[in-house]
């Protein structure tokens, strides 16, 4: 049993409505001193999951007009007794329903610990818990979808199947080290050693899945990189579909860097228009330069655009010099002012696209372009598979993955069978680590510090 905490789980502001939430085993006691229903029932008399309508009050004092939500432990989000008060939107009312919760024995809640007590509770694993986050800050419905999976268990699931198979591999080597005057000869038997196979193969998938799902949910930095002139804040103003970047015929235009997300098809694009690389005197201008070439190496993905309608120069040259790897689409702009340029200076570059912004040709199907660019394969098909997004959960699993590895080195070199329960141990705990049934306090704090108070 935990204390009682509250806090105004809707955002800041003004608005429609605003509601406060309260958990914990005075919820109800408190509520009873401070509300008053139209219906003048006790709060014991109240069913759970009804809405009440009546007065908030301290003493003589009416805070609010308001509407509560009683909700009775254990159906509720964090499995303790619920109270949420839904008054008028607005700082001053909403707060002052906050602070009479407060003044009658509440405590104000932490960050996210309406959702950790629904995890220490039991509720919802560790991968639920992140997924709720994940809901909450998702760019795209892509990557929402993505998570209500994991809310609704997914991943809970599939990691509790491949715990099973384990689990019945564990019960075989310790009868086997427990007894060994039973004299048993085979040390894995086939079907185990299926179970290892395909607690392999599935942990191999999901971690093969990361990299797809961090696209999906974190997007792909794409810096917008040029000699100046050659339309590089036409080209962000374009995609954008509004005339966010300042753009003149004078070279040397933009400064500083210009960063905007974009969805693409449900994948978020953090698209970063920078300033244009040359050789300059002028100081703000060198600035804004250097930062261009930092974001140069930072990026995931450049767009790299030339003039179409002059020939490649020098500068041209410099910036395909220091473009890294693989990475790059190529955007000859102008094609309004069409000159025959010739490319091969430019052999870094594998794909390019003609558009103008000018007179906006082409740029539907350069979005078409680094679409199919980045996802390379068929996302669509894979969407329906489990892909994990996370980084945690990914490191765990390949411990996992490494360990199911030792025990087949173990069999195959015919090494002692104690060394099999220790990997799998190893293995059977990262998975574990997964869905938090082994956490540290640490660790809980480093995921709930991201949530939002009231959540
Ligand atoms: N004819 C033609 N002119 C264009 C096109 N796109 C951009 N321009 C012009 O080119 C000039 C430079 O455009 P910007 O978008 O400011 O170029 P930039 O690469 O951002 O330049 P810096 O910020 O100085 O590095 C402006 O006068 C634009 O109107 C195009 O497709 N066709
Ligand atoms: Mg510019």
């Amino acid at each position: 049993m935990y204390d009682t905490i509250a806090a105004i789980s809707t955002p800041k502001g003004e608005g429609g409505i605003g509601i406060v939430r309260i958990s914990g085993k005075d919820a109800f006691e408190i509520l009873e001193k401070i509300f008053k229903p139209h219906s003048k029932k006790k709060i014991s008399e109240m069913k759970t999951f009804t809405i009440n309508y009546g007065i908030l009050h301290n003493n003589d004092e009416v805070i609010d007009e308001v509407l509560v939500s009683i909700l009775r432990a254990p159906s509720t989000y964090t499995r303790e007794n619920m109270v949420e008060i839904n008054c008028h939107g607005g700082y001053i009312v909403t707060e002052k329903v906050l602070e009479t919760v407060l003044r009658y024995g509440a405590r104000h809640s932490e960050i996210g610990e309406f959702t950790r007590r629904a995890f220490l509770n039991g509720r919802i694993d560790l991968t639920q818990a992140e997924a709720v986050l994940d809901i909450i800050h998702g760019k795209t419905e892509k990557s929402v979808s993505l998570s209500l999976n994991q809310l609704r268990g997914d991943l809970k699931e599939q990691i509790a199947t491949l715990k099973k198979l384990l689990l019945d591999v564990a019960a075989h080597i310790n009868v086997v080290l427990d007894y060994p005057e039973e004299g048993i000869e085979d040390p894995l038997p086939l079907n185990l050693v299926d179970n290892l196979n395909f607690v392999m193969k599935t942990t191999d998938l999901l971690i093969g899945s990361y990299d797809k799902g961090k696209l999906i949910k974190e997007g792909l930095k794409t810096a917008i990189v040029g000699k100046p002139n050659v339309g590089k804040s036409s080209l962000l103003n374009s995609i954008l579909r509004e005339d966010r970047a300042i753009v003149t015929h004078i070279p040397g235009t933009t400064r500083d860097i210009i960063e905007e997300v974009i969805n693409l098809n449900g994948i978020p694009l953090v698209l970063i228009d920078t300033a244009g690389i040359r050789k300059t005197e002028d100081l703000v201008e060198h600035m804004g330069i250097e930062k261009s070439k930092k974001m140069m190496k930072e990026c995931e993905l450049l767009l790299f655009v030339i003039d179409g309608s002059k020939k490649i120069d020098k500068e041209d040259i410099a910036i395909h010099e220091n473009i890294k790897d693989e990475n790059v689409i190529g955007i000859i702009n102008k094609i309004d002012i069409k000159e025959k340029i010739d490319l091969t200076p430019l052999s870094k570059v594998k794909n390019w696209i003609e558009i103008s912004t000018k007179e906006n040709i082409g740029i539907e199907e350069m979005e078409e372009k680094i679409y199919s660019f980045i996802i390379r394969e068929d996302i669509e098909e894979t969407s329906q598979k489990l892909i994990i997004t996370n980084i945690r959960h990914k490191t765990a699993l390949e411990k996992t993955k490494d360990a199911i590895n030792n025990i087949f080195e173990t069999i195959n070199t015919g090494l002692p069978m104690d060394l099999i329960a220790v990997d799998l141990k190893e293995a059977l705990d990262s998975l574990s680590e997964v869905t938090g049934e082994i956490s540290s306090e640490d660790l809980l704090d480093h995921i709930f510090k991201n949530f939002c108070v009231g959540k």
